[in-house]
């Protein structure tokens, strides 16, 4: 007689399963910050990596930038009282060699979302006037063209679980 048939238990395995669901997604949601709103813009699943060292002072923020109107919507600046500068930041690969550029305006088309995140569109602190240690939040503040100022929060999380993130940074 074999020792374990598919299905067995189905009546213990089904529940367990969904309550381990449930923890994971309370774990989850845990973790991500609140939609910000202005306008037609969400901005959510705000994040920021931990610095690597305490000598750090350049820093990135990933996001989603949700645009709910009908016409196209642009971020066009950032700021933040952590670092002297907040910059869009765009990477792109030159014969293997990662290179960032500054971005004047990040167009949101209407009704898309625009992910930032690593090794691709981020948003870039220079000058950070403390390092970045887990736990911590950052204030931005997001303009766009048509929807105006969103006032972010965003959590500063362990470097580790955002995949490559501050890949771009190593170097700087
Ligand atoms: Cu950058």
């Amino acid at each position: 007689m074999p020792r374990h048939t598919p299905g067995q238990f189905p009546a213990m395995t089904r529940p367990m399963k969904r309550v381990l669901n449930i923890l994971a997604s309370i774990a989850l949601l845990a973790c991500l910050a609140k939609p910000a709103m202005a306008n037609d813009i969400m901005v959510m699943n705000m994040v920021a990596p931990e610095s690597l060292t305490p000598a750090a002072k350049t820093g990135a923020v990933y996001l989603s930038i949700m645009n709910h109107g009908a016409d196209e919507d642009a971020l066009v600046s950032v700021t933040t009282p952590a670092a002297e500068q907040a910059t869009i930041h765009e990477t792109t690969m030159e014969n293997d060699v990662m290179k960032m550029s500054k971005v004047e305006r990040l167009a949101i088309p209407a009704g898309s979302t625009v992910d930032l995140k690593p090794a691709a569109t981020h948003l870039m602190l220079t000058g950070l006037k403390a390092p970045l240690k887990e736990g911590q939040t950052l204030i931005l503040t997001l303009t766009f063209e048509k929807s105006g100022e969103v006032k972010i929060v965003v959590p500063v999380v362990d470097f580790k679980s955002i995949p490559a993130a501050g890949h771009e940074h190593m170097s700087n």
